[in-house]
Parts: structure tokens; sequence; C-alpha cells
């Protein structure tokens, strides 16, 4: 199991500057599908270690046409996948998405996905005032 750990600007910025800006990302991985699907999903673990709840407000990916982050929920022992417009991750937590809860949805893939692969992600957060920043990921295609 790979850890990265990302330094939110700090390739852009002097190292002074949002420096605590932290998220640790373990288990990045996209679930393979059949040959032409045209909906996937992926999964990661997300630590906050920054010193404020940083939130999750959207993803996307150059690979697929549309991207959402969905959490999938049981309603009268029926599943259903409900948008997530926003995600607080609140410092020192670690956000899980995994199969049969939150994920990464993909949608419309602009080229078939192979196993084996690694898609980019870019996932954007806001902090407690506001400030955007964004993480890209690779996600490593796996069947599971
Ligand atoms: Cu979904």
């Amino acid at each position: 199991m790979k850890t990265y750990i990302f330094c939110i600007l700090s390739i852009f910025m002097s190292s002074t500057q949002a420096s605590e800006l932290v998220l640790t990302v373990e288990d990045a991985w996209l679930r393979a599908g059949p040959p032409n699907a045209n909906m996937m999903a992926a999964y990661v673990k997300l630590g906050n270690e920054s010193n404020e709840t940083m939130t999750l407000v959207a993803a996307d990916s150059d690979a697929f046409g549309m991207t959402e982050i969905h959490r999938t929920i049981e309603v009268n022992g029926v599943f259903k996948m409900k948008e997530q417009q926003a995600l607080p991750i609140a410092a020192g937590d670690v956000l899980t998405m995994e199969p049969g809860g939150l994920h990464i949805m993909l949608m419309m893939p602009k080229q078939a996905i192979e196993l084996g692969q690694v898609v980019e992600i870019t996932l954007r957060y806001e902090t407690e005032n506001g400030e955007s920043h964004h993480q890209t990921i690779d996600f490593e295609v796996k069947k599971q």
C-alpha cells in the first residue's frame, strides 16, 4: 500500500505558504468495468492533516465527460446513489470512499479504460474561509 502525501499549492508557491494544507492519499483505485461501460467508480481514503476543515466540493477528470461525487444509500431495501455537493473533512479526520458507500462517479469515458491503466482525477476543496485548493491523484484501474 502506497501513501502519497500532497502538499497542496506548495509546487506552485513558496514553501512558507499553505504548507499545512495537506491531505494524505491512500488506496486510490478505479474499479475496472465491463468493456464499453459508460459509468465507473473510483475510491480513495483522504486524510486531512491540516488544522482546519477541508470540504471536498467537486471532482473532475480529463478521461471522462462527467464526474460527480456520490453516496450509495439504502432506501426501503433499494440502493440509490445521491450526489454529494460538499463533503467536509474535519481536521485530523479521514474520508473513506469505498464500494457500497462514497465514491467518485465517472461517466462518459472518452476512451476505453483498461485494467492496470492509471487515471488522473482532480479533487477540489474549499477551506473554512472559502479558499479553493485542488489535488490531482493517480487512480490505478483494478478489478477489486
Ligand atoms: Cu454513483
